[in-house]
């Protein structure tokens, strides 16, 4: 039988963190949709992201991308930051956009377009020093697109070489998480197209490097929940990058296409202490808001995960153990899917209450008038965007 007032307390203490260039205009190769509203700085995207915490409780991290949240001084933003109530979390590094890096960055064969594309992941860690973040997350566009491009091996090493100079320049508090993601832009090969190349790298780095699952970089029909649970068991999961897909990297909201998926990836990290603060995975949602409202949509993708966690959390570990055990297939599954079946708005409205919020955070946030308020005060200047 699940212990409610602990399963209440768990999400009470639960942290998600949302992307700053969620809150931005974004698209696809064939469009980028520009939205009423939108922010024009990292502070404004701040000031969008205070909402969804305000909304949920459960939102106080937000997620920065260098260059995109480029501001002259960080300390400013931060401070920005901590009045809102909100904090600075992981800090993206961006060695995917500069004509520089076309047939690679960190992989790159030429040593000077190395040197730069390492000088930028050094400066991301300068803007963690700056704004408190304890996280850099890299994400590497780096591959080739015909056999024979490039030597899959020399590229590794290069790679290899670049890691070990950012884990250097860490800080006693400071952790880096590398991520995965099996094409795109790249065709033919993706330098870290898998968990088992980034959990590699991290092995050979050092305790302050963990791997990054993104919900969206696995070929399909990969059983990412596996993957999940086998990096906890090695103490080598650093984060999520939330998100939902039907096809490839959609970044749709996160839940939104396979809410089973989500359920038996939260699980996973349920069961093996993935929840604990201590173990320091970080959740961030990583989508983009293409045609939908981009605040009610993170808010939305939050309860996802919310409700994701609560049905996990009610799995009745006991039960499941005994029918696993006892090696009663049927039975075994019925427990999962009675927790995944169990109906747990109820419970999550129960536990906005009890912290003080509006049990229906999308009404919550409807009521501030702040759609509203942006729309009208946010005219002029250039909204941000990916630059893609
Ligand atoms: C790459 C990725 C990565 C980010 C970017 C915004 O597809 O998932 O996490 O840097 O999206
Ligand atoms: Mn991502």
């Amino acid at each position: 039988m699940s212990d409610i007032p602990a399963v209440k307390s768990a999400l009470k203490a639960q942290v998600i963190e949302t992307p700053s260039w969620g809150y931005g205009n974004s698209g696809t190769r064939f469009k980028v949709f520009a939205q009423q509203g939108v922010p024009r700085d990292p502070f404004e995207k701040l000031a969008d992201a205070a909402r969804v915490h305000a909304a949920t409780g459960v939102a106080p991290l937000v997620s920065l991308h260098i260059p995109w949240d480029t501001v002259p001084d960080y300390g400013k933003l931060r401070a920005h930051a901590e009045d809102l109530g909100v904090r600075i979390g992981m800090i993206n590094s961006n060695t995917f956009q500069d004509d520089d890096y076309r047939i690679g960055s960190v992989c790159h064969p030429d040593p000077a377009v190395r040197r730069k594309a390492i000088a930028h992941l050094l400066a991301c860690v300068d803007v963690m020093d700056a704004t408190g973040s304890t996280a850099l997350k890299l994400w590497f566009a780096d591959g080739t697109n015909y056999p024979g491009q490039d030597d899959i091996t020399a590229r590794q090493d290069r790679l290899h070489e670049a890691l070990q100079a950012v884990y250097a320049r860490l800080g006693p508090e400071q952790r880096m998480v590398l991520e995965y993601k099996f094409f795109e832009p790249a065709f033919y090969t993706t330098d870290v197209p898998d968990w088992g190349t980034s959990y590699a790298h991290c092995l050979k780095l050092g305790p302050k490097a963990k791997v990054v699952v993104d919900t969206g970089h696995h070929a399909p029909g990969t059983n990412i929940e596996f993957i999940v649970a086998l990096l906890l068991r090695e103490g080598k999961l650093g984060a999520f990058d939330f998100n939902s897909r039907f096809y490839a990297d959609d970044d749709l909201m996160v839940g939104a296409a396979d809410p089973f998926q989500l359920f038996r990836i939260l699980h996973e990290v349920a069961k093996n202490g993935g929840l604990d603060a201590a173990n320091g995975v970080a959740f961030m949602l990583d989508q983009c808001h293409n045609i939908e409202a981009k605040i009610p949509a993170i808010i939305r993708s939050v309860m996802n995960v919310q409700e994701a966690t609560a049905k996990a959390l009610l799995v009745d570990l006991d039960a499941l153990r005994a029918a696993q055990a006892a090696g009663d297939v049927l039975g075994a599954n019925a427990v999962l899917m009675d927790a995944y079946n169990t109906d747990v708005r109820p419970l999550l409205a129960e536990v906005r209450q009890e912290m003080g919020l509006n049990p229906d955070p999308l009404a919550a946030y409807a009521a501030t008038g702040h759609a509203e308020k942006i729309i009208a005060d946010r005219v002029g200047g250039t909204q941000a965007g990916w630059g893609a």
